[in-house]
């Protein structure tokens, strides 16, 4: 007898109290963590599949989950080359605000906001989402006026979104240095309350547990190396674990966009930049919000474990290797420390480089292509963690419905033919 969808999740929901239970975790502890259960099963992969999505980072996690949740297509896998969370899931700096100008924007960002507000109980796992406020600065005139056309914007589209003063800023932000005669002396700033982070590994973590307990395969340490066609239609992967055959493929691969593109023979918009961030020793509690400045390529956030988050700019060249150079993060430093002096003492401990792809309108692509059954999501550029729920949400639809949403429509690729772009490079948290 085969256990129906219903059976599993009650199983599924036993499990995990089981897993929970506070005897269990003593347990385990005393057992040095033998005997776990495992979060997602380790799948091998069936010959066929309703749907396939390339890529095991948050936003492919979350389209299979979607799939899985709302549309009722199970019979899915998620194929990772490395492992679940490995790409740029886990090495953002886990900033998510809905705060951009355009109307699409907020149509989709917004959307992400609202599920992220949900998500925890809707995984039954901690994600750890904090609305603790992303603060944007600003260092000239000029800023200052962008920043009230854009916060009059985001208004107008129903979001929260408030203009602080330097006095306002120097009451919220103790710690910032608000003297005026600084290389970049803070001018005002302006504050979506609802924005903050995210545990970005933990995001990944629960999309896929929630995703295998419906049934989805997970296959990781697999890498698609071809996609395999009849005429104008995908009828599978080629992979290091062999063919697998679907009618449906979503490619949620990120930098490697324009790889996985080109073994269709279609050419993307898309430049692949590193990206990098650091993290320091842990400190005391000493900031509870997260500071953003476009104009020196700096955003800064402490996680709960104590550890200052900071990130960079892009740097200048394209490439596909998970580093950066040096003068960037150098950069970002210098200006972190001029800004919190109270830095100026503290060690890194950690530092990485992620691979971004970014558009030229630094807007995202979801959309179909012209051969059938293939579907990108794409070109998040810098700014797409904040986006996950919101992204597989309506990147399941499409695949689901074979037509994009309203929220999605906008974000096809067919708007670098017909001129119809979103340019939120004002927008986006680092300029590129
Ligand atoms: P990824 O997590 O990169 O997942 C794609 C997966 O595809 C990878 O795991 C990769 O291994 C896999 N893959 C690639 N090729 C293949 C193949 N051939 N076969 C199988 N699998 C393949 N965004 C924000 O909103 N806020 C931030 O604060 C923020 N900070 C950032 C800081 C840094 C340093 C970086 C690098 C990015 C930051 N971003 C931020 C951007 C954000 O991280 C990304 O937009 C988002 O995580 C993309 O998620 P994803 O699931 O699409 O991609
Ligand atoms: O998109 O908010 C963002 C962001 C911050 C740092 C990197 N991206």
């Amino acid at each position: 007898m085969t256990e129906s969808n219903i059976d599993r999740g009650v199983r599924a929901l036993r499990d995990r109290k089981k897993h929970y239970s506070i005897f269990s975790l003593a347990r385990q502890a005393g057992n040095y963590h033998q005997g776990w259960q495992q979060a997602w099963r380790h799948a091998e992969p069936k010959a066929e599949y309703d749907a396939v999505i390339i890529g095991g980072g948050g936003h492919g996690l979350a389209t299979a989950y979607y799939l899985a949740s709302v549309h009722n297509m199970t019979n899915i896998a998620v194929i990772e080359k490395g492992w679940l969370g490995g790409g740029n899931t886990g090495r953002n700096t886990t900033i998510i605000r809905s705060n951009y100008l355009w109307d699409e924007s907020a149509s989709i960002y917004e959307h992400a906001m609202k599920l992220w507000e949900g998500l925890a109980q809707d995984l039954n796992f901690n994600i750890m989402f904090s609305q603790r406020g992303v603060l944007t600065i600003a260092h000239s005139e000029h800023e200052l006026k962008e920043m009230s056309r854009r916060v009059h914007a985001i208004r107008l589209n129903g979001i929260d979104s408030d203009i602080l003063s330097p006095e306002d800023i120097k009451k919220f932000v103790p710690i910032m240095n608000m003297d005026q005669n600084i290389r970049y002396p803070v001018m005002g700033g302006f504050l979506q309350k609802r924005g903050g982070t995210a545990r970005h590994d933990a995001v990944a973590w629960g999309y896929a547990r929630a995703a295998d307990d419906m049934g989805v395969d997970i296959i990781q340490n697999c890498e698609v190396t071809g996609l395999r066609r009849q005429g104008r239609r995908i009828v599978g992967v080629e992979t290091t674990k062999g063919l697998i055959k679907s009618r449906k493929v979503g490619c949620v691969v990120a930098g490697h966009s324009s790889v996985l593109a080109d073994m269709a023979g279609i050419r993307l918009p898309i430049a692949s930049r590193p990206l990098q961030a650091l993290v320091s020793e842990p400190i005391k509690p000493i900031l509870d919000t997260v500071i953003m400045s476009n104009a020196v390529h700096m955003y800064i956030s402490q996680s709960d474990k104590g550890e200052m988050v900071l990130g960079a700019g892009v740097d200048k060249y394209n490439s596909y290797a998970q580093r950066g150079s040096f003068p960037v993060p150098e950069h970002m430093l210098a200006a972190a420390v001029e800004l919190f002096p109270v830095l100026s003492r503290l060690r890194m401990l950690r530092h990485w480089g992620g691979i971004v792809d970014t558009c030229p309108d630094a807007s995202p692509i979801i959309s179909r292509t012209d051969i059938d059954g293939l579907y990108f999501n794409c070109g998040w550029g810098t700014g797409g963690f904040k986006a996950t729920p919101g992204s597989g949400h309506v990147f399941a639809d499409l695949i689901a419905n074979d037509r994009p949403n309203d929220i999605a429509a906008p974000y096809a690729l067919n708007r670098f033919e017909t001129g119809l772009l979103i340019d939120e490079h004002g927008a986006a948290g680092v300029a590129h």
